[in-house]
């Protein structure tokens, strides 16, 4: 088995729709990545475990998603000194600005890189985990570079909507 080097962790089974294209960059990349589903108030302790243990376990970035209260990003970071990558979701109530700022706004001290609200941020949060590691990894260096090449040519391909 590969060693995890992403751990993905999402506050609800209900986030997993809106989490989906953050696990498919990590695979398209091939980073190895573990999911869990955890979340910071109703099973604190178990979260803690998680982010105190980490590190040890071979994990070299944090991606963590949550909604509404959204403090699951915050808490994983009080405890490791890992970078946490925090994506807000959408939210019925308040369209995921409750969750932005519950991730976003941490006290000095203990930063928490956050992303867009929902699938946009589920995206960039595996290519900004991508870009930790390339710092270290010539191969996943390659790889995003490939994946920007490819994103312009694409976006160039497509540039012309009308000619008169
Ligand atoms: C958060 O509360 C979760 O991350 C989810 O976005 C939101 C709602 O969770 P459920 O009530 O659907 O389990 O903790």
């Amino acid at each position: 088995m590969e060693p995890t080097t992403v751990l993905v962790v999402m506050g609800s089974r209900s986030d997993l729709p809106a989490m989906e294209g953050c696990m498919e960059q990590l695979k398209a990349f091939e980073i190895p990545y573990e999911v869990r589903i955890l979340s910071a108030h109703r099973t604190p302790d178990a979260v803690l475990d998680l982010s105190k243990n980490a590190a040890k376990n071979g994990v070299k970035v944090i991606i963590a998603a949550a909604g509404g209260a959204a403090h699951l990003a915050g808490v994983l970071a009080s405890s490791t000194i890992l970078p946490v990558i925090g994506i807000p979701m959408q939210t019925s109530a308040l369209g995921g600005m409750d969750s932005l700022l519950s991730t976003v706004q941490m006290p000095s001290g203990v930063p928490v890189a956050t992303v867009a609200i929902g699938k946009a941020g589920a995206k960039n949060a595996a290519i900004l985990a991508a870009q930790i590691l390339a710092l270290s990894d010539a191969k996943i260096a390659q790889t995003l570079q490939n994946f920007k090449d490819t994103q312009k040519e694409t976006v160039l391909a497509g540039s012309y909507l009308e000619e008169a």
